[in-house]
């Protein structure tokens, strides 16, 4: 009897109360700069100075002291730490504040703010401060060819033959604080529909595109409904 598993994915709004933007929310990244021009290679490629600019402010602020985890992100990782079976969080975030809450069975799908990438010899190497066009990769010493480790749109995210693998096992999908605008995390649900048998859950401050295809939806602040749907789960009243 192989043991019970649950797949949760994460988006931003699991991290606005931390403090963090969202992206399509009133106010939201995409509104304070065009994604063409900085989450693409094509954006890249025109004008790196102004890419590492939006990523050294956010890298900045994650920095920080006052963005911390909230309470949304301690109950995913206490789940990890007590569910009697197996919870892989697959996180559409960049910052670390899962990490910083205790996750562990973690796969950041669209990269890490506090890393970067070498387009000449791949080497990924961890980064916190600044990044330009000056910085020389310290594997090939390569110049001019450092790019922030994050998943542009037009690129494949990460590890993804193992979140498919998980979806089509796992007995529980859970979706926490994504808008579902963005493929292919915003395929998911329909994936486990499909081609898994898992229940599908949506917790989020309002119904996300995809809201229709789940089987239960709970909405409010992550901070509030997140702990609570955890302790149905770990008490047992939330049937597996
Ligand atoms: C790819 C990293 C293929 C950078 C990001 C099918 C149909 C249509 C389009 C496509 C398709 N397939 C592919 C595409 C194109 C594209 C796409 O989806 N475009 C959209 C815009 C239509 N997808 C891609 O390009 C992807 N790549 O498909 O590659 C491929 C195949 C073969 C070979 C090569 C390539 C790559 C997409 C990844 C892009 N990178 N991030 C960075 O962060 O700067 S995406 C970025 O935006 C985030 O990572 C996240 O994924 C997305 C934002 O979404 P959310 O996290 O959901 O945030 P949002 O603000 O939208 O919503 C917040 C939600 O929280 C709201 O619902 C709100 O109500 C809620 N909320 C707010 N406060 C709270 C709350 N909930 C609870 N509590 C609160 N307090």
């Amino acid at each position: 009897m192989s043991k019970p598993s649950i797949v949760i994915l994460t988006g931003a709004g699991i991290s606005k109360e931390s403090g963090l933007d969202t992206f399509r929310c009133a106010g939201g990244l995409w509104q304070q700069v065009s994604l063409e021009d900085v989450a693409t290679p094509e954006g890249f490629q025109r004008n790196p100075a102004l890419v590492h600019e939006f990523y050294n402010a956010r890298r900045a602020q994650l920095r920080s002291p006052e963005i911390q985890p909230n309470e949304a992100h301690r109950a995913l990782a206490r789940l990890e730490q007590e569910f009697p079976g197996t919870v892989l969080l697959v996180t559409q975030n960049i910052d670390n504040l899962h990490e910083r809450a205790g996750s562990q069975s973690l796969i950041h799908m669209h990269g890490e703010l506090l890393k970067a990438e070498c387009e000449a010899c791949g080497a990924v190497l961890p980064w916190d401060g600044d990044l330009s066009e000056a910085d020389v990769c310290p594997s090939c010493q390569g110049a001019g060819l450092l790019r922030p480790r994050v998943v542009w749109f037009g690129e494949m995210p990460l590890e993804m033959p193992r979140i498919f693998h998980a979806l089509e096992q796992c007995d529980l999908f859970i979706s926490v604080g994504t808008s579902g605008n963005v493929y292919p995390a915003a395929g998911f649900v329909d994936h486990v529909q499909r081609c898994g048998q898992g229940d599908t859950v949506e917790l989020n401050l309002e119904p996300s595109e995809g809201a229709s295809l789940f089987d239960e939806k709970r909405y409010g602040p992550a901070t509030s409904i997140v702990p609570a749907f955890v302790e149905e789960i770990l008490s047992g009243s939330y049937r597996l």
